[in-house]
């Protein structure tokens, strides 16, 4: 019987959170037995199941999800019956669809014994068990596991596992899968099998298995209570001596999170693989992650200090999603952000406590606010508990994972550090081994500090960025200033009128000289004798009043962003420049210089519009000066302050994006700076020369981050010096935060070494995929024109595969989504290009494909000439046929 199921879908059905309803039948254990070749691997699948005794249904037939799965036999066991008999089922026993297998009439209790077929040589969508350079290996969140045997694909199923692999001895030594291994031997043919068994019961998409020939670097922790973990990381061979970071992070992880939440390990060993074909950055399957080696390979020479700081933050994540995500789980996908949002929020804390805190919160936010503002004020603008969906893979999104950690913080923010923590602490041991929701997560809170938190769940139901206006008044006599805020959202799709959020405003006020002034606010005990307080704003308008203020003092509002909010009110260029100078604040000091930029930005642009030549504010630049000259401030955040706010930020904040005028005026406003402070940009440049090895320390990440942001001003000169300079670094610096730095900047601008330089570093690093990513993201990204037709003919370069996503973010993706000037080229070509490009990859990897469409999801922000552009080929998409629910669902919304 050939089962084989289709890839695409003519009609995709939405799902929806209201129609939830318990599973009908649990599985308890499953026994898995996996026989590996490249091209036919057979999965005997053992499973006892019962009817779950909660679950209001009266049928009597068993529904199983698969994918892509030929179906080879089936027997069933029914367990406590008389005249139990092991059955072999017929056709007339079971309905099979192309992604269900639905048995009939099946016992209360029973064991189903289920034997499939799957390739994965020919499983490009990268889900379920699919081949990676040589190596076998799974994917099964969301919906992979279907792809490997038929299953109740759901995280409220929760079972024992118990894995046997069966592989060729030579070319797959290492059989890895969850859990403890029980058990290994030989067979015939030169095959071998090893079994692991996992204590903890859990869902299918936390499955995992690799099998590979693979170095393993080992090391050993012990936790709090004396128990000892074996920790292996396992790469390809030639990447051995790029396992040091990552293991240092894991350990620096699992103290952490003693530490910090009182959260152990729970297996004798911890495990971890590198892949080069990955959808995503890595994933927390119990006791074997599975990571994109970009996110957990490192070394001086071949990474940055980027990547070094992205590795930590991700091995961190995946590790503290052994108790947030595994340990507690999800009831159901839509409560995707009860495990993504709460462990970024672990996460951020983590890097910030291991970094600066400063420069952690300033990324975050740009995250939130390059990103994830525009998605929620765009058409796939989503709820961080989504309604419904129709694929859910589109619903790993900077909404659910980066506004999730938002709406974490802010619980922490209203109940402080220990009140969270007790909150934490009753959430892990109410609900140790359960798939649970957000409301479960929230009422732990809740109950631990005595506080309501009803109208807060506002945060999980509605989409939108809310925004605030505030107003000022200040009665000198009685000595009271008084604080009017304001609350508004805009409607969203399916999402018309808001109710009003419970929103943490945490504010302190400054006098005329920068000093901060202690605070008394009436009718609130918490907040008095204060330097800063949180103001809780909960009706759509509200007044804050504070007594005993001697002079008109200066506001400085939403500290450390403690809200994902827009501030709308507009203030004069003198009180940001005071803020950008005197807030003590790091954060707001940082804001401040941001929204002076944005200002003077938005003012230009007008200019520039109108034809008229550009000048730039005098202020700005003496504030610029005195930020450049400041020697008691930390390098890392000076060179957060010294750095413009990005192109696409711009963009969304105007009523029509003029991308040519963005990015002629920031460009203008740089060379501006650089031609103003020339001499204090080189001194500092030179002032900071770091020797000895490549170390990840703040201290020498500061200097090469200030270092680097001084030589790209100098750079905009598009001097000779310069360049001399630039190629002076590129070529003698010992790491590749240098080197890239260098690099970047030479293909930025024309110039005489620029070929050279490219071709060089092409010749020493061919041998490594993870540094030939970033010489195909550089060139991708470079302002010159003629970059499109550069990144098309690099899609013919040997080095590049369109069936690698790492391949395809960093030359398809950064064009796309990272050179915005170029993308919206007005000749429409990068819009071709793009729509080109997803039809080719839906057919492989619709994933990957959705994901790059994001490059259109703006449309309706430009001007007619570009939208009209956008939207045919946007509608060119739609019409093809076999198109995939990944990218059908994108498609859809964003033309809707
Ligand atoms: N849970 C992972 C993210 C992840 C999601 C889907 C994947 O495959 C398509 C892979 C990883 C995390 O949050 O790290
Ligand atoms: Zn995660």
């Amino acid at each position: 019987m050939d089962s084989l199921t289709s890839e695409s879908i003519s009609e995709p059905k939405t799902i929806f959170l209201k129609n939830y309803s318990v599973p009908e039948y649990l599985v308890d254990t499953v026994i898995l037995d996996f026989d590996l070749t490249e091209t036919k691997t057979t999965v005997r699948s053992e499973l006892k199941i019962r009817k779950n005794p909660a679950s209001e249904s009266n049928s009597s037939n068993l529904e199983l999800n698969g994918q892509n799965l030929k179906l080879i036999a089936i027997t069933l066991e029914a367990i406590n019956e008389p005249s139990s008999l092991v059955k072999t089922l017929t056709e007339s026993d079971y309905l099979l669809e192309n992604e269900s297998l639905v048995i009939s009439d099946v016992p209360e209790f029973f064991i189903l014994i289920i034997t499939t077929e799957i390739n994965p040589k020919e499983n490009l969508a990268l889900e379920g068990l699919y081949l990676s350079s040589n190596m076998f290996c799974t994917q099964c969140e969301a919906q992979g596991f279907r792809r490997i045997s038929y299953f109740p694909d759901r995280p409220d199923v929760m079972a024992l596992f118990t894995v046997t692999i069966h592989a060729d001895k030579q070319h797959y030594p290492i059989l890895l899968s969850n859990g403890n291994k029980t058990d290994s031997g030989d067979e015939g043919k030169n095959r071998h099998w090893v079994t692991w068994q996992d204590p903890f019961p859990k869902p299918c998409y936390l499955f995992a298995l690799v099998a590979g020939n693979l170095y393993c670097q080992q090391d050993v922790f012990t936790t709090a209570s004396g128990q000892n973990v074996d920790l292996y990381l396992y790469v390809e061979h030639e990447n051995k001596h790029k396992c040091e970071h990552a293991l240092m992070c894991l350990k620096q992880s699992m103290t952490w999170d003693e530490e910090t939440f009182g959260r152990e390990y729970d297996l004798n060993n911890f495990m971890i693989v590198a892949v080069n074909d990955f959808n995503m950055g890595a994933m927390e399957n119990k006791g074997l992650n599975i990571f994109n080696s970009s996110c957990v390979l490192a070394s001086p020479e071949t990474s940055t200090d980027a990547d070094y700081y992205r590795i930590q933050g991700i091995i961190g994540h995946e590790y503290f999603h052994n108790w947030s995500g595994n340990r507690v789980t999800c009831r159901d996908w839509f409560q995707l952000s009860l495990k993504e949002g709460f462990t970024v929020f672990r996460d951020q804390q983590f890097s910030s406590d291991m970094n600066s805190a400063a420069v952690q919160r300033i990324d975050d936010v740009n995250i939130l606010r390059n990103a994830q503002f525009s998605q929620d004020a765009g058409p796939m603008a989503h709820p961080v508990r989504p309604q419904e969906y129709i694929e859910i893979s589109n619903f790993y999104t900077v909404t659910v994972y980066n506004k999730g950690a938002e709406v974490v913080r802010m619980i922490h923010t209203l109940l402080g550090n220990k009140g969270f923590r007790k909150g934490s602490d009753s959430y892990f041991k109410r609900h140790d081994g359960q798939a649970v929701t957000v409301e479960d997560f929230v009422n732990a809170m809740e109950s631990e500090n005595n506080i309501d938190l009803s109208q807060f769940m506002n945060w999980y139901h509605q989409a939108g960025t809310p925004k605030i206006e505030f107003s000022e008044s200040y009665d000198a006599q009685a000595k009271r200033y008084t604080l009017t805020l304001k609350q508004f959202c805009a409607a969203t799709p399916g999402q018309e009128t808001k109710k009003d959020f419970h929103i943490p405003i945490r504010v302190g006020l400054l006098n005329s000289n920068g000093e901060t002034l202690s605070l008394d606010l009436s009718g609130e005990d918490s907040c008095s004798g204060e330097q800063e307080c949180v103001l809780e704003l909960k009706q759509n308008e509200q007044r804050f009043t504070f007594d005993n203020i001697s002079e008109k003092p200066v506001l400085s509002l939403l500290r450390g962003f403690s809200a994902p909010v827009k501030i709308t009110t507009q203030r004069p260029r003198s009180e940001m420049a005071f803020l950008f100078a005197n807030d003590p604040d790091d954060f707001n000091r940082w804001n401040a210089g941001q929204e002076l930029a944005l200002d003077i930005i938005l003012s230009l642009i007008k200019e520039h519009q109108a034809g008229h030549d550009l000048k730039l504010d005098k202020e700005y630049v003496n504030a610029f000066r005195k930020t450049l000259n400041n020697s008691s401030l930390d390098n890392a955040l000076k060179s957060q302050a010294l750095g413009l706010p990005s192109e696409s930020y711009i963009a969304d904040q105007c009523h029509i994006a003029d991308t040519d005028a963005i990015h002629d005026v920031r460009i203008f406003i740089r060379q501006q700076l650089a031609k103003n402070l020339e001499a204090d940009l080189l001194t500092l440049y030179n002032s900071f020369t770091i020797s000895g090895d490549y170390q990840f320390n703040a201290k020498d990440m500061g200097q090469r981050s200030i270092r680097n942001t001084c030589l790209s001003y100098l750079m905009e000169l598009d001097n000779a010096d310069y360049h001399k300079i630039c190629v002076e670094q590129f070529k003698n610096s010992n790491n590749m935060t240098d080197v890239i730095a260098a690099l970047s900047l030479l293909v930025n601008h024309d110039n005489e070494y620029r070929e050279n330089c490219l071709a060089s570093f092409y010749e020493q690093w061919q041998h490594d995929a993870l540094v030939i990513d970033k010489w195909f993201a550089i060139q991708a990204t470079s302002r010159l024109p003629a970059t499109l037709e550069r990144v098309k003919s690099l899609m013919n370069h040997s080095a590049f595969t369109i069936k690698n996503p790492n391949k395809v973010r960093a030359l398809i993706g950064r064009f796309c989504l990272g050179n915005i000037a170029q993308f919206h080229n007005s000749d429409g070509s990068g819009y071709q290009f793009l729509a080109e490009q997803v039809l080719s990859l839906d057919k492989l990897n619709p994933q990957i494909a959705a994901r790059l469409i994001q490059g259109f999801s703006q449309w309706r922000n430009y001007n007619d000439n570009r939208q009209q552009m956008m939207k045919q080929n946007l509608d060119k998409i739609i019409s093809e046929d076999g198109l995939s629910k990944d990218v059908y669902e994108i498609v859809s919304k964003t033309l809707a």
